[in-house]
C-alpha cells in the first residue's frame, strides 16, 4: 500500500471513531452511563504522533506513542462541551490538552496542540488531573497536581513530592502559572470552590502523610487563602472524613468543584478502598450546605458509580475517578468520569435527580445489622 493510501486510511478510520454518535443506558434511576467512551487514546490528533512526511518516515509509523486520555476538568464553554484531558504518553509522562464536543455525549476532538503549561519552581517531573474553576473573580482557574522527585530519598527512584500546581486564563489557550500552593503537607486533589466564603478563595484539599498515603490526615480538607497569587494553607480542617470499612476506607479526595443547588452544594468525590487486587476507586456524593459550604449536611452511605465491564480494564485497574462535572442551564449534568486510568466516559444526570439522591438516600450505618434492617423497612413499605 502506498504512503498515501496508507495515510487516507489512518484518517478514516479515525474520522469514523470521533463522529460515531454515542446513546445512553438506563441504570438506575439516578444517572445514565453513555455506552462508547468519550475520549480514548486514539482520538490523539494523527499529527502529534505520525511525522506526516514520507521522506523522513517512509513506514508510517507512529513516532510517539499517546498511550491513555482520562481525569479531564470540565467547563461549559459558551455552547461547547469543553474537557482538559490529563493525556499521558507512552513514556509515562502526563499533560494536558482541550478537547471539545458540540453536544457533551459525543464528536469530542482535540484542539491541535496540548496546552504548554509555565513552570513554577523546579520543573514538574509530571503534571495532572486538572479541575477547572470558573471563580468569580473572573478568571478559570486550573488547580493540578505537580509530581516532582523526591530528592531526600537517596536510593529510592520511586519517592516523589505531590503538590499543586495554579494557573489561570481567560481563554483555557493561554496559562498564567501562579506560584505552587504552600501547604505543611504534600496535597493531591486540591479544587478551588467558584465563590469567595467570607472574602476569600476556599479550597477543597486533601492532605497526605506521603506521596501515596493519605495516613492520618483524615479526609477531604477545606482551607480559606487570601491571596491566591501566593496561596499558603494557614489553618486547614477536613470536612469529609474516612471511616473504618467503607468504599474510602483508605483515601478519599474531591472531584471537581460542587455545584450550587437551591437545597445546598452537590459534591463529586472519590473514594479508596484497600482489597488484594490493589486499590479500589469509586465515586460518591455528598452535600454540603449554603451557608457554609464546608458543612457536610447529607452522604449517601455507598459509591454513585464504581467500575462496570470494560471499565475494569486499563492501566490501572478497578479505577473510576472523576474530576470534571458540566451543570447545564437547562438542569442537566454531565459527569465526566474516567476508568481504571485508559479512557473517558459520561454518564448524565440532573440537579434536581442527584439532589434527590444525596437527600433521600440513608447514610452509611457502619455495620451489617443495620443495611439489613434499612433493607427490610423499605421492603415493608412496598408490601
Ligand atoms: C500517578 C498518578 C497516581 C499517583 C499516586 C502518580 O505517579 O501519575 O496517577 O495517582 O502516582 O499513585
Ligand atoms: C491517583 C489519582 C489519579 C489516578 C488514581 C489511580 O491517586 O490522583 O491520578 O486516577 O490515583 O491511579
Amino acid at each position: 500500500m502506498s504512503f498515501e493510501a496508507k495515510l487516507h486510511e489512518l484518517r478514516q478510520q479515525q474520522e469514523q471513531l470521533l463522529s460515531r454518535r454515542n446513546s445512553p443506558e438506563y441504570v438506575n434511576g439516578v444517572y445514565e452511563r453513555w455506552t462508547n467512551p468519550v475520549i480514548t487514546s486514539a482520538h490523539a490528533p494523527l499529527e502529534w504522533r505520525y511525522d506526516l512526511n514520507e521522506r523522513t518516515n517512509p513506514y508510517l509509523m507512529e513516532r510517539i506513542g499517546i498511550h491513555a486520555t482520562f481525569n479531564s476538568g470540565a467547563i461549559k464553554w459558551g455552547d461547547r462541551y469543553v474537557l482538559v484531558v490529563r493525556v499521558e504518553a507512552d513514556d509515562r509522562k502526563s499533560f494536558f490538552a482541550v478537547a471539545e464536543s458540540p453536544n457533551g455525549t459525543d464528536n469530542f476532538r482535540f484542539r491541535p496542540r496540548p496546552i504548554t503549561m509555565p513552570e513554577y519552581g523546579e520543573p514538574a517531573t509530571n503534571v495532572y488531573d486538572m479541575r477547572l474553576t470558573r471563580h468569580e473573580d473572573g478568571w478559570i482557574y486550573g488547580l493540578f497536581c505537580v509530581e516532582r522527585k523526591d530528592h531526600s530519598a537517596e536510593g529510592d527512584l520511586s519517592a516523589a513530592t505531590a503538590a499543586c500546581g495554579i494557573a489561570r486564563t481567560k481563554d483555557l489557550e493561554h496559562w498564567d502559572r501562579l506560584p505552587d500552593l504552600q501547604s505543611s503537607t504534600q496535597q493531591r486533589n486540591v479544587c478551588l470552590h467558584p465563590e469567595f466564603v467570607n472574602g476569600k478563595y476556599a479550597l477543597y484539599t486533601r492532605p497526605q502523610d506521603g506521596f501515596i498515603h493519605a495516613g492520618n490526615c483524615g479526609g477531604i480538607g477545606w482551607a480559606l487563602i487570601d491571596d491566591i497569587t501566593s496561596a499558603r494553607i494557614e489553618t486547614e480542617k477536613i470536612i469529609n472524613l474516612r471511616h473504618y470499612h467503607t468504599i474510602s476506607e483508605v483515601k478519599n479526595g474531591e472531584g471537581p468543584h460542587p455545584i450550587r443547588t437551591d437545597k445546598g452544594w452537590l459534591h463529586l468525590a472519590h473514594g479508596v478502598r484497600g482489597c488484594a487486587s490493589g486499590l479500589r476507586y469509586v465515586l460518591y456524593m455528598y452535600m454540603t450546605s449554603l451557608e457554609d459550604p464546608s458543612e457536610v449536611i447529607a452522604e449517601p452511605s455507598g459509591f454513585l458509580m464504581a467500575p462496570e465491564g470494560n471499565e475494569y480494564i486499563g492501566d490501572v485497574m478497578n479505577v473510576l475517578f472523576s474530576n470534571g462535572w458540566i451543570a447545564d442551564e437547562d438542569g442537566r449534568v454531565f459527569i465526566y468520569y474516567a476508568s481504571s486510568d485508559t479512557r473517558m466516559h459520561v454518564a448524565t444526570s440532573t440537579v434536581d435527580r442527584l439532589t434527590d439522591y444525596c437527600l433521600n438516600t440513608e447514610p452509611d450505618g457502619f455495620r451489617t445489622g443495620l443495611t439489613v434492617e434499612r433493607i427490610c423497612r423499605l421492603i415493608d413499605r412496598n408490601n
